[in-house]
């Protein structure tokens, strides 16, 4: 994070100054953190207090119906408030979810001169969240935040909430995205300009056929829709300072109708890569097995009340096609000139997608070795 207030320009403090937060607007930090929104930590004063508050940016160009996340994170909020509330007398711990602060008008978000929806919540405080997990005990917590907020979510109806992202982890569907940006002209001379880029490729093109597997499961009634995060990656899972806790899970644009794998293997992929989504040394890369255990005892602990055996068949599958996934979509926005995720430099999302594929490999070499972990942890799990 850099201070920069001077940087920020003037007309984002007054849009700070449009939520229901006493006080004046202080300091706005640019936070760096997340691919797709800017996010602003923002700091309010009164004569005898402070306020902090994250202040976000919605991308209109992910999100085309911001005022759409809004409300799902309106009905997910108050609905998962409500259960902490009624479960906080035998919980372990005090479990927190971020609030929606409203605009002064009563609105969920500001929308600027140009357009922009603009929203405020709440900061957890004395918690932070890492880009890479830190010790195994951080790995068992993962796990058992995101189990305790998809068991928390289960009961909401589904039909209560929008689809924010149409295709969202639809794994064909982002195929076929990457293929659209290999047959233009500026595509293709991106592919052939770099023997990265056509490793990459020809990666893609060895896993095409199997990488409907999770949407064939769904399409056979094998696997049901149920609510979701939707990008439980371990940067979004908040641990109490004091404790080492988890406390919550944040980021909640993506909560909505889905795939529980795709949570599970978004959370195993990012939490079991210990060099991290960004690094440049691929040689650091590889899928941590003892790490991956951890987080599935600590998820099972609350998830396997839920899961089916279906459910539990197609978890390994999960791992590998959500890191698969990824790296599919950084690749194609790399092809198409990265339209989607914000980037710091040049071939930013080609480095990316060469980090997931390489995790992939890693994944496929231990899957005997997951596999197993997943079947004890299912079987000593109370279901
Ligand atoms: C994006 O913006 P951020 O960092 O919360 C992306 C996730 C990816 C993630 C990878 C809406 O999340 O799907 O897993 O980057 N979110 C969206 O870091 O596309
Ligand atoms: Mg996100």
């Amino acid at each position: 994070m850099k201070s920069a207030r001077e940087s920020i320009p003037v007309k984002t403090h007054h849009i700070a100054q449009k939520f229901d937060v006493a006080g004046r607007a202080v300091t706005l930090v640019h936070t760096g953190e997340g691919n797709v929104n800017d996010t602003y930590l923002a700091i309010f004063r009164t004569v005898f207090s402070e306020e902090r508050f994250i202040l976000q940016k919605i991308n209109k160009w992910v999100f085309p119906h911001p005022e759409q996340i809004m409300e799902n994170m309106r009905v997910v909020t108050e609905h998962v408030h409500k259960r902490i509330e009624e479960e906080s007398e035998t919980a372990d711990r005090i479990w927190q979810l971020p609030r929606v602060i409203p605009a002064k008008d009563g609105k969920d978000y500001v929308i600027d001169e140009d357009g922009e929806y603009w929203r405020a919540i709440t900061l957890i405080a004395s918690a932070h969240s890492y880009g890479c997990v830190q010790h195994i005990e951080h790995a068992h917590e993962a796990g058992y935040v995101l189990g305790h907020f998809q068991r928390l979510i289960s009961d909401i109806d589904c039909a209560r909430l929008h689809d924010t992202l149409v295709g969202f982890h639809i794994t064909p569907d982002y195929l076929k995205k990457y293929d659209e940006a290999v047959a233009t002209k500026e595509g293709l001379a991106r592919i052939q300009v770099s023997a990265e880029a056509q490793r990459c490729m020809r990666f893609v093109e060895e896993r095409r056929e199997w990488c409907s597997i999770l949407e064939d499961a769904k399409e056979a009634g094998e696997l049901k829709i149920r609510p979701v995060h939707g990008d439980p990656k371990i940067s979004n899972i908040m641990i109490d300072d004091a404790t080492g806790k988890g406390t919550c899970i944040i980021d909640l644009d993506t909560v909505k109708p889905g795939l529980i794998h795709y949570d599970f293997g978004d959370c195993l992929r990012s939490c079991c890569n210990p060099a991290g989504e960004e690094v440049q040394d691929l040689g650091k890369v590889f899928f941590d097995t003892d790490w991956c255990e951890a987080i599935v005892k600590g998820y099972m602990v609350n998830a396997r009340s839920f899961l089916t055996d279906a459910d539990i068949h197609y978890l390994y599958d999960s791992i590998r096609l959500i890191a698969f996934e990824l790296g599919l979509r950084f690749f194609a926005d790399h092809v198409a000139g990265n339209v989607y995720f914000n980037t710091r430099y040049d071939g930013q999302n080609l480095n990316r997608a060469r980090v997931q594929f390489k995790l992939v490999e890693s994944i496929q070499t231990r899957e005997k070795q997951i596999r197993s972990i997943l079947d004890k942890a299912s079987e000593l799990s109370p279901g």
